[in-house]
């Protein structure tokens, strides 16, 4: 740990007291963040959930919904963090021709405010209180980069190549690294082609259904396209001469994490009070057991972030704060009938649970929940050769309206999660599919926000104990 890490945490602690000192005392403000990979259905399951929360007759889970009085939408303190556009989001899946947002690319955040009726017995003697929901949106990928702060570059190239081997795009990626002479003197047009390919795989991979395609920023460089910290790629074990091609790789893979991941632990990861986690599992089961496998090493990866005992980089931004509940959520669980639900729920619980047993995450308090923050399907059952199927019906994007048998889900998670761990490349004697339901159209209610499923259950969990 250098001086600069130390000062760094300092300045947060006397920071982050102030902050507590003001607002505790008056306004209590709930930091909770919502992240997950790429896909995993971050917008959608902010945007449902602040319309849910305006508008509560969806949700009989909330307990305190009753103690709510109002709830408004007010500006977000940070401001150099973009607001997260709701209205548009929530436009585009409520709306007249009702479609998916598109995908986010950076941090954004949106307060939502409470005022709460007191309760308990002096609870009538004391007027209406104030409660801030800030809610932070950020990308899975970035907590995956916690992985690179402990690591050299050596170490780091090492385990990527090792990793990606037959991934879609590693050949040619490895086909440009051998054609680079990465002893020889450093110059972009080169250095540009390699972290060209090592990026251009990384985009496949995760079109292929691969989760850990780290680092985080490379998929979602915002503003930082094209500049050096972005610029780089992992190469083979070797001695590479001061000015080499090899030597500047390496520097800027060090200034990728200290310019590039600490700023984002330090400014956004380590004021989170409450976090959701959001996992396609219905995704990689349907991608197959090589996609499977990934995501639990990913989920495992990326969990290590609210064990901040063991990463000494993060203890020292942390400074003994910790994230009091994290959700587990497998997201689109409308694509099943709720008669499988459980065993959708079993099986997030058995993908988390080796990196949960590794550690309790510091005394946080942690749940997995099966949930669709828009629910698209309504349930039916299907004959097919003489039985009766559970499915789902829901519509495609061009209009039709058609029926899904998803598989059944096995009752044994292992059935699953051990061949994906073995290696298998083919899920045996069973099939699974998914399909790229569209938003059903609704027409709200007064009162009532999207239609959903167990949000309310996810927000009594996350937030309940505040209201
Ligand atoms: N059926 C169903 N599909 C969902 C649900 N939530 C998300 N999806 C699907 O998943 C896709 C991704 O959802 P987003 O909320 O955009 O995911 P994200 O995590 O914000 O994605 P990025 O911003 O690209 O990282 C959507 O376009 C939908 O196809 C849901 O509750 N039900
Ligand atoms: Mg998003």
């Amino acid at each position: 740990m250098g001086i600069s890490d130390i000062a760094d945490g300092l300045g947060r602690r006397i920071e982050g007291l102030g902050a507590s000192v003001s607002e505790g005392l008056f306004e209590p403000v709930i930091r909770l963040g919502v992240t997950g990979l790429s896909r995993a259905g971050k917008t959608v399951f902010i945007t449902s959930l602040v319309a849910n929360l305006l508008d509560r007759g969806r949700m009989p889970a909330l307990v305190g919904a009753s103690n709510i009085r109002a709830a408004f939408l007010q500006p977000q303190p940070d401001d150099t963090v973009p607001r997260f556009d709701y209205e548009r989001y929530l436009g585009a899946l409520t709306g007249p021709a009702p479609h998916w947002p598109e995908g986010t690319r950076a941090v954004s955040e949106l307060r939502l405010s409470f005022r709460v009726a007191p309760t308990g017995l002096l609870g009538g003697l004391r007027g209406l209180r104030t409660v801030h929901l800030d809610i932070v949106d950020y990308p899975g990928e970035w907590l995956l980069d916690l992985g690179l702060m402990e690591k050299s570059y050596a170490q780091w190239s090492e385990g990527v190549l090792a990793r990606i081997g037959a991934r879609p795009g590693a050949a040619a990626f490895a086909a440009a690294l051998a054609a680079a002479d990465l002893t020889a003197r450093f110059d972009e047009p080169a250095a540009k082609a390699l972290a060209e390919a090592f990026t251009a795989h990384l985009h496949a991979a995760r079109e292929a259904g691969f989760s850990d395609c780290s680092p985080g920023r490379f998929l979602l460089p915002g503003e930082m396209a094209g500049s050096p910290v972005l610029t780089f790629a992992p190469v083979p074990p070797g001695e590479y001469p001061r000015g080499s091609l090899g030597h500047e790789m390496a520097r800027r893979y060090a200034a990728y994490k200290s310019q590039v991941v600490k700023p984002f632990f330090r400014d956004h990861f380590a004021r989170i009070d409450r976090q959701v986690v959001l996992v396609d599992v219905l995704g990689a089961i349907h991608a197959g057991p090589a996609a499977l496998e990934d995501l639990r090493q990913s989920m495992a990866s990326i969990l290590q972030a609210f064990r901040p005992g063991t990463a000494g980089f993060l203890a020292s931004l942390l400074g003994g704060r910790r994230v009091e509940r994290i959700l587990f959520a497998a997201t689109k669980a409308d694509h099943l009938h709720h008669s499988q639900h459980a065993r959708l729920t079993a099986i997030t619980g058995a993908l988390l649970r080796e990196a949960k047993d590794r550690a309790d995450f510091a005394g946080a308090k942690t749940q997995a929940l099966s949930i669709a923050a828009l629910r698209t399907t309504t349930e039916e059952s299907i004959a097919h050769d003489g039985v009766e199927l559970p499915a789902v019906r829901g519509r495609l994007a061009d209009g039709r309206s058609v029926a899904l048998y998803p598989g059944e889900l096995p009752l044994d998670p292992a059935q699953l999660l051990a061949p994906a761990r073995d290696g298998a490349r083919h899920w045996l004697g069973a099939d699974y599919s998914i399909m790229a339901f569209a938003p059903a159209a609704v027409s709200l209610r007064p009162g009532e926000g999207p239609p959903h499923i167990r949000l309310d259950r996810a927000a009594e969990f996350l937030i309940g104990d505040k209201l």
